[in-house]
């Protein structure tokens, strides 16, 4: 097997349209086929938009509230990442070949590019939105962190690439838009981050709903103070650490960084936010999509 040290950062393909780091584009041909099991549960997202937060919540439910068992082995163990690969880890495929079904399965993927199998086996899936200008600063920190993506560029270069879809994943305005729009078709619970924030509790027995379980205030409560902020930056298996450094570097930048919602606010300038507020209108026309910047 290869080793972390290997990792290289590369420029983006494209895989039928969209930038891929080149590891995970790779692995299209195998994820393509993947076969989902219909009591799989897809957490989709776009990254940096709270993706390991609502993992852990759904750990959380379906293990009772029960820290230990939650505890037993990374977040990236427990909700495999579909097509993930790098040098010296196992990818996303190996994971779920070896992994008791049914599971919880992490993706990035934008909506046209998940297998075909999720639509037909009608799995429930979770999908977490956070607004644009909270991913595209946690986005521009993690580029520089995690070394599986390409050289990182000024704050300027990258959020105009950002607005451009010039980025791995591509364009979160799609993302956002296709998922979304793929809602009232599936199984789908569409969740936001800025939601999340502002009220646990509700956005929680939501969850907790939608996967069917009876109303409890005490395990939601549980869930609350065990998915804190501060809780999984402590939480080693929740804040990434144990992924070698040669992938991950906390010390450029840590997985775990700010946690809120407005951080852009220290990032964007006037002039950017207008260009950005500008072009923002101009590619979320006709959606009935909202976001909220601050709470
Ligand atoms: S990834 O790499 O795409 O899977 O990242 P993802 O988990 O989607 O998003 C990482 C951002 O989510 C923040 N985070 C949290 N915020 C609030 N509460 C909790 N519990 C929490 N856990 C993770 C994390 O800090 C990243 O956001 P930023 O803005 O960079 O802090």
């Amino acid at each position: 097997m290869s080793k972390a040290e290997e990792v290289e950062r590369l420029p983006l393909i494209s895989v039928k349209g969209v930038p891929m780091i080149p590891y995970f584009a790779n692995v299209m041909d195998e994820v393509d086929v993947f076969q989902a099991h219909p009591d799989d549960l897809l957490i989709s997202t776009y990254p940096k938009s709270g993706t390991t937060w609502v993992s852990e919540v759904i750990e959380m439910i379906y293990k009772d509230g029960d820290e230990k068992k939650c505890g037993v082995e990374p977040i990236y163990m427990r909700v495999p990442f579909l097509e993930f690969a790098a040098p010296g880890v196992p990818s996303g495929i190996e994971l779920l070949e070896k992994a008791p079904r049914p599971c919880f399965i992490k993706t990035h993927l934008p909506v046209q590019l998940l297998p075909k199998s999720f639509w037909e086996k009608n799995c429930k899936m979770i999908y977490v939105a956070r607004n644009a200008k909270d991913v595209v600063v946690s986005y521009y920190y993690f580029y520089q962190m995690a070394k599986v993506h390409p050289e990182p560029v000024p704050w300027n270069e990258f959020l105009e690439n950002f607005m451009a879809g010039d980025i791995s994943f591509g364009s979160w305005y799609d993302h956002v838009k296709g998922w979304w729009d793929k809602r009232k078709e599936q199984r789908m619970l569409y969740l936001f981050y800025e939601d999340l924030k502002e009220d646990p509790q509700r956005e929680i027995q939501k969850v907790m709903e939608f996967l069917e379980r009876p109303p409890d205030a005490r395990l939601v409560e549980k869930i609350v103070q065990h998915t804190s902020f501060k809780q999984m930056c402590q939480n080693e298996m929740a804040n990434y650490k144990s992924i070698p450094t040669a992938i991950m570097d906390h010390t450029i930048s840590p997985f775990m960084r700010k946690g809120i919602t407005g951080d852009w606010k220290n990032h964007f300038t006037v002039a950017q936010n207008e260009r950005f507020d500008a072009d923002y209108k101009k590619q979320m026309e006709g959606s009935t999509l909202h976001f909220r910047t601050e709470i």
